[in-house]
Parts: structure tokens; sequence; C-alpha cells
């Protein structure tokens, strides 16, 4: 395809390699990410994923070799050969990637006579129609990670999946390519070290991990630029670093973002809302989102509110903030057709909407009935619609919950060739649509921002990588099946490890009817997911927390107000993934690589790095095996037994009893009850202490600030450390890292797990201690440093 190498030359970062028919670039973003670029579609390599892509000055070297050009940067040894086949081995020499040279050879298919599908035309997809195909040797010991949010189990290999953003409503199951969501990101792992490939392609693109044959993987695209970043690990977090560092990071949240939200398909009327409201609060269930769905609108038209369902929204809404929830509303693409509807006049007279190939307003059906689609790949549309944001901000709005931006369309799939202007480039529907909801999302984000100065809350069900910086994500219309919840496991798992740390399910299940005895399993995981909101669709039984019986209602109380007691800890995970893109939800192998064991777990997760969840997915189970990962010792949170890692342990589970561990050596900061963000000051902030291992130390880092504003940014926040040491006594010291934010704890209250001790020196000076659930409790000022002994 490419024809042999002719000649190379190196400028600055890049090394441009002529070939007989072609010329690749390969671009040396840091040691250990090269980008391998051939303009087969376009001459410029024009990301919608990466913004101010940061090239990292750095001294490498190509040369060239026998038959290949050798690159070698710090940490990489690139090989380039003819045809652009490329190897990659580490600062060793060892091999870390390699393509795969032989031919393809599709396992065999037999047809109904037995006659092998090849001979009768069974294709692989480089005869599909696939323009760019990638082909990697496969090792028999290869696991795959990643890939957004699919379907299956954690470790894709073995799985063929496609990146097309798809709506589809029937019950997703395991043999399903494609969901709402495309991220063209997958991490490999070998011999305990890891890599990863992001291929920046836009178009419909299809991975392969082996299912073709296991001697290779493949990744292919239907059309585009032949456009893959290499990001070398070794490490898991060092490899989703990288894929953080180009595509971006998911920023700091409001805090309320993180509290429990309710929604179904829809609350609407007003009164409906008030009922709703006022049960959480009658019945002590902490909640602070209410979500509108589409039925708040007048006829669907987008930015308008149905003046008999909701008569006055401006003081509905400031009622209902008065109470402490905030609401969210949905806007979806499609713009009615309908002369006289203020927003599709405006639209349609400065010609922001898609056109057919002919340049006429291209028209399809979606709630509204005829709907014309904006062309968010432009940015005027985009600074357009960031300015209607206002109209729902004027009103009271809290977020904005953009659905249907696959886009989705009732009269079937918009055709290919539907033209959007793209900034000038214009550009098909077949380039757009993976990232059409990319761009809905980065326009609500940036009007968010522009009218309420405060971190904007947007969730999206369409995203193509690098969506985290605008939004955050639910997975669509899962149901109200065991399975599903046990398909959230590794399904959020790998949106985590895909960059989409804040994200979640409908919890509950959004179609069929849910039972209490799911609800009571799916609350339990919800309550560790970063987005926490329980949604059903129209003509679902309710499953708000109380509609079943009150052991349901008592299960769902004690997991809400446990997120609620979490929040400081949930806050500080989401502060941390602003700063390494580490996820909130995360598979057991991002922080235990060096254990096999933990390869393969799709049912257990960590929440940040102290805990460890081993929820019930399966319907009448009251017993599972929980597998701790080795190198760290583990308590369980409700007994305060303590276990050795590197272990499977029996953990009784009656139906209000999820399966929560602690890291030996953690401090969990925690809330006292509120039924909102902010309903009360946090004056004593509480730590809950699990002491390290004899011999050993460990430190936590917590993080306070005004829960709304960018402040935060320019220094105003206060960070605290824990330090903890635990030698002959047990020693914890407090420092300030940060002292930016004015509104600071008086005290800390410390719970101290699994110690007896007969006094506690502070500072020097021996402090009276109540003993309390299997260990103590003390309160200290927080007035710069402290020293605390534990005797
Ligand atoms: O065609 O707005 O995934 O959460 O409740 C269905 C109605 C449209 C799909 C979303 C779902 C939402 C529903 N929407």
């Amino acid at each position: 395809m490419f024809g042999n190498i002719k000649s190379y030359n190196k400028a600055d970062n890049k090394v441009f390699i002529q070939y007989e028919n072609i010329m690749a670039t390969v671009e040396v973003i840091n040691p250990y990410i090269i980008n391998f670029f051939v303009p087969l579609h376009r001459e410029q390599r024009v990301s919608k994923a990466v913004e101010n892509l940061e090239v990292e000055p750095c001294s490498f070297d190509a040369k060239e070799e026998k038959n290949s050009i050798l690159i070698t940067t710090e940490r990489l040894q690139v090989r380039i050969f003819d045809e652009f086949k490329v190897d990659i081995y580490d600062e060793m020499g060892r091999v870390i990637c390699e393509d795969y040279r032989g031919d393809r050879k599709p396992a065999p298919r037999r047809t109904g006579d037995f006659k092998l599908a090849e001979e009768e035309g069974h294709k692989t997809a480089q005869e599909q129609g696939a323009e760019v195909t990638i082909v990697k040797k496969m090792e028999e010991d290869m696991f795959f990670y990643g890939f957004g949010e699919k379907t299956g189990h954690l470790n894709k290999k073995g799985y063929h999946y496609k990146m097309w953003n798809t709506d589809d409503p029937s019950p997703h199951v395991e043999s399903y390519e494609a969901l709402y969501k495309s991220i063209p990101f997958f991490i490999a792992m070998k011999d305990k070290k890891a890599f990863g490939i992001f291929f920046d392609n836009t178009f419909e693109t299809h991975f392969d991990m082996g299912k073709e044959n296991q001697n290779y993987y493949y990744f292919s695209s239907v059309d585009g630029n032949l456009d893959y970043y290499f990001i070398y690990g070794p490490s898991v977090k060092e490899v989703v670093g990288g894929y953080t560092k180009l595509t971006g990071r998911a920023p700091l949240p409001q805090l309320w973002a993180l509290g429990y939200h309710q929604s179904r398909w829809s609350y609407s009327p007003e009164e409906s809302v008030w009922e709703l409201a006022d049960n959480f609060r009658k019945r002590d269930i902490p909640c602070d989102v209410i979500h509108f769905d589409i039925d708040y609108m007048d006829g669907y038209r987008v930015f308008t509110w149905d003046k008999n369902r909701f008569p006055n929204p401006k003081d509905f809404l400031a009622k209902l903030k008065e109470k402490g929830f905030k609401a969210v509303t949905i806007i979806d693409p499609g713009v009615k057709k309908d002369k006289g509807y203020k927003i599709y006049d405006e639209g349609l007279e400065k010609g922001y909407y898609a056109t057919d190939k002919d340049g006429v307003t291209y028209v399809n059906r979606v709630w509204p009935g005829d709907s014309v689609y904006p062309d968010f790949a432009n940015e005027k549309v985009r600074n357009w619609w960031a300015d209607n944001q206002k109209i729902m901000m004027d009103y009271g709005v809290s977020g904005i919950w953009n659905d249907m931006n696959e886009p989705a369309s009732f009269n079937g799939p918009l055709p290919m060739d539907v033209m959007f202007n793209n900034d000038g480039i214009e550009a098909q529907h077949k380039e757009i649509h993976n990232v059409y909801g990319h761009y809905m999302s980065k326009a609500t984000y940036e009007g968010i921002k522009k009218y309420t100065g405060k971190r904007p809350f947007v969730i999206t069900r369409a995203c193509y990588a690098g969506t985290q910086k605008y939004s955050t994500v639910w997975t669509g219309d899962n149901q109200s099946l065991w399975e599903h919840l046990r398909m959230s496991l590794p399904m959020l798992m790998n949106l985590g490890l895909s960059g989409m740390a804040f994200c979640g399910t409908d919890v509950g299940g959004f179609g069929h009817d849910c039972t209490p005895e799911l609800l009571s399993r799916w609350v339990q995981v919800g309550a560790f997911t970063p987005l926490f909101r329980n949604h059903s669709a129209m003509n679902t039984r309710d499953q708000e927390p109380w509609a079943f019986d009150e052991k349901t209602e008592e299960i769902n109380r004690k997991y809400i107000k446990l997120r609620y007691k979490l929040l400081p800890y949930i806050y500080d995970i989401m502060w941390q993934v602003e700063n390494t893109g580490l996820p909130v939800i995360r598979p057991l192998l991002l922080n235990y690589q060096e254990d096999g064991n933990t390869y393969e777990i799709n049912d257990e997760f960590l929440c940040g790095d102290n805990i460890l969840v081993a929820p019930i997915v399966e319907q009448g189970r009251k017993v599972r095996t929980v597998y701790l990962p080795e190198g760290d010792n583990w308590v369980d949170y409700w007994t305060k037994e303590e276990f050795q890692g590197g272990q499977h342990i029996i953990k009784e589970a009656p139906l209000d009893v999820c399966p929560i561990y602690i890291k030996a050596g953690s401090v969990i900061p925690n809330y006292p009850p509120q039924n909102y963000v902010g309903e009360i000051e946090v004056k004593e902030l509480t730590l809950d202490i699990y002491p390290p291992v004899k011999g050993e130390s460990s430190s936590y880092l917590h993080y306070q600030d005004d829960g709304e504003s960018f402040e935060y940014r320019d220094g105003k926040y206060n960070l605290f450390e824990f330090l903890l040491e635990n030698n002959n006594e047990l020693s914890i010291s407090v420092s300030t890292k940060n002292d930016g934010f004015n509104k600071k704890y008086e005290g800390l209250k410390l719970h101290i797990n699994n110690v007896e001790p007969s006094e506690i020196v502070v500072d020097g000076v021996k402090v009276d201690f109540d003993k309390s659930e299997g260990g103590i409790d003390f309160v200290v000022s927080l007035k710069g440093e402290h020293n605390i002994k534990i005797k």
C-alpha cells in the first residue's frame, strides 16, 4: 500500500519517512508517547480529541539501519520498516509491540452445507471496505482493557468491537459491538507491562482483539487518516495518565454533582416533583438533584417549558433550590422544524443546521416530530448553542442533560453524506457522527461556564475520546436486569480506564421493571459510582428508594447516607482525577498490576485507592468469595476484621450488606449526615482511620474548597496531609500543604479503628478519648501542624 522506504529526515520532534507512494510522519510527543501518521484522507492531523497537544521538546535519535529507520527516545526504540510496519521495544531492547507480518487468516466458519464460509465469500475487515488497517502480533498471555462503554467482560481479549455511536433500545448484551460512545483507545498488557494505543479516527472504526485469529489483533477504519498514538507504561496508571494527558482530564465537578440524583421519564407536571421532593425530606433520604426528562418542554421544543405543567418555572426552581434540590433538564439536539419557534428560526436564518449533499437543511424525525440537526462541528454553532444555555440558567436550572446525540433519529439513520460545515473544512456525517455528541457537550459546557461562572454539570449519552473534559456520562438505556447490574461493573471500569472518570449507570435499570432485591443491590454499587443516579423509563414500575417496601427503603437510605458520609473522600478522588486522569471506579489491576490474579476480576472494583467494593450482583445470593489483592492488608468495613491480601475470602452478605474493604493504612474523610450538599457547614471533619500494618507507614491527602467555583485554580483551596506511621506506637501527623480557602474546618474528629490505647498524646499533651465501635474517638483543633501519638 505505502511501498518501500525511499528516504527520511528529522525536523523538531518529527521524523518524515518518504515511502514510494506516500509520506508518513512519526512524531515523538514525549519519550514515551509516539504518534504514527499517514495522511490518507486529509493532509493535516486535525484532532477532535486532542486539544492543545503538548509536544515535549526532547532529544531523540533517528538513524538508518539495514532495512529500517530506528528512532530512539529515552524510553523507547521504534523501528520503522517498509510498508510502514512498526516494531517497538523498551529501553533495554525488549519487544513491547510488533506489527504482524503474516497473512490474515480468519478462523474457519461453516455455512449450512459445511462448506468453508471463506469459499462462500466470508470477508475479513480489510475486504469489507476498511481503508486503514493496522495488524499487530498477539502473544498468548495478553490482556486488553479500555474501549470506553462496551458490553462484555473486563478483559477484551477475543472481542470484536465497532466504534459507531449507536442508540439501540433492545437489551444490551455481550455480543453488542457498539453502543452510544466511541472511544477508540485500548490498553494492552503482557508480562505485567502495559501500553496503550489511541486510534484517533472519528469514522467508523473496528477493533478485533484476536477474534478473527488469535495470532494477531487489528484496528481498522472505513476512512480517515492513519493516525494513532502509542503510549508506553509500563504501568497501566502511566498509560491512562498518558492518554488523558493527550485527550484531557475530567475536571473537578461541583460537590452537589456527587450527591444522589433522582430521575425518571418524566417527573411532570410540577405536583409530581413536589411529591418526589417531599418524600425525600420526609423519609430522611438525602438527595441533591432531580432530573427533568423530555416532558417538561413545550412540545419537545428545546429551551422551552410547558406552561401548563410548569406555569412558573423560575419560581418553582427557586423554591426547589431552597429545599436543596438542583434541577437538571434534558436538552436533545433535534430542533423542532416549526416556523415561529425562535430557536428553529434563528438557526435556520444563520445556516446552522446540517444539510443534505445539495445544501438543503436536513430533516429527520425525533421527539418533537420533524426536526433539524445543529451542526455542532462548527464553532459558530457551538457558540450559539452555548448562548442558548443562558435561557435555562436564567430559569434556575443547575445542569444540562444531553441525550439523543449519537445522533439518534426515528426515520432511519442519517445518510452518510449529510453535510457539516466543520469549521470550514466540510465533512460528511460519516466523519462527524462519532463526535456529534462530543461537540454538543462541549458547547453545553462552555455555555454553562460562561453564564454561571461555576463548574458546569453536563451529562451526555454519546461521546468520543476527550469528552471527559466537558461532561459526565451515563451508560444509556440499560434495563432492570441482573445481567445489566453485573455488566455495569466492567463497563464502568473500562470507561474509567478510557478517561471517562465521571460516569454512572441508571441505578435500578432504565427499561423493564425493577424488583426490591435488584434495587437493593444496585444502590449498593451506585453509592460508589461517581455519577449516582436512579433513572427509569416511561411505563416501568416505580423505582424510587421507597417504591417497594420498608426493607428496600431502609437499604436505599443506608447506602445513600453512606454515600453522603463518603462525599469528601469521593471529592478527593475527583480532585486527583483532574491532576492524574486516574478514574474513581477502578479495576483492581490498575492498583495491583504485579498481582496477576486481578487481571480478570469483573465483579469487584476499587473506589479510589482505599476502598474495595465486592458487590453482590446475582439474585438470591447471600454469600460470595472476595479476592483481596496482594501487597496490602484489608479491613472489613462492617466488622473491622483484618485480612492479608493475596487471598480469596468468603463473605456473608445478607441483602443489606455490600462487602466493602478498606485498605490498611487508610484515612477516609467523612462528612456528618445531611439531606443535601451544603445543608450544613461542615466544621468538624471526621477521619475514619485504619492503621497501617506494623512497621509500615502511609499518607493521605485531603482537599477542601468552596465546592462550586473555579477559584481553586487560583490556589483558593486547602490541602491537608495525614501521615500514619505504625512503629512501636501509632503516630499520626497532620500538616497543611496549601492554605488558600478561608472556610477551613475548625476541628478534626479522629476515629481510629482496631486500637486499644492507654493514652493519646497530641502535641505533647495527653487528651481524653472515647471508646467506640471497635476503636477510639477524639477531637483535635485544626491549626497548623499536629503530632499525635497513640500509645
Ligand atoms: O428515545 O428522554 O437514554 O434516559 O429517559 C428515548 C427519554 C429518549 C433516552 C434516554 C433516557 C431518556 C429517554 N431518552
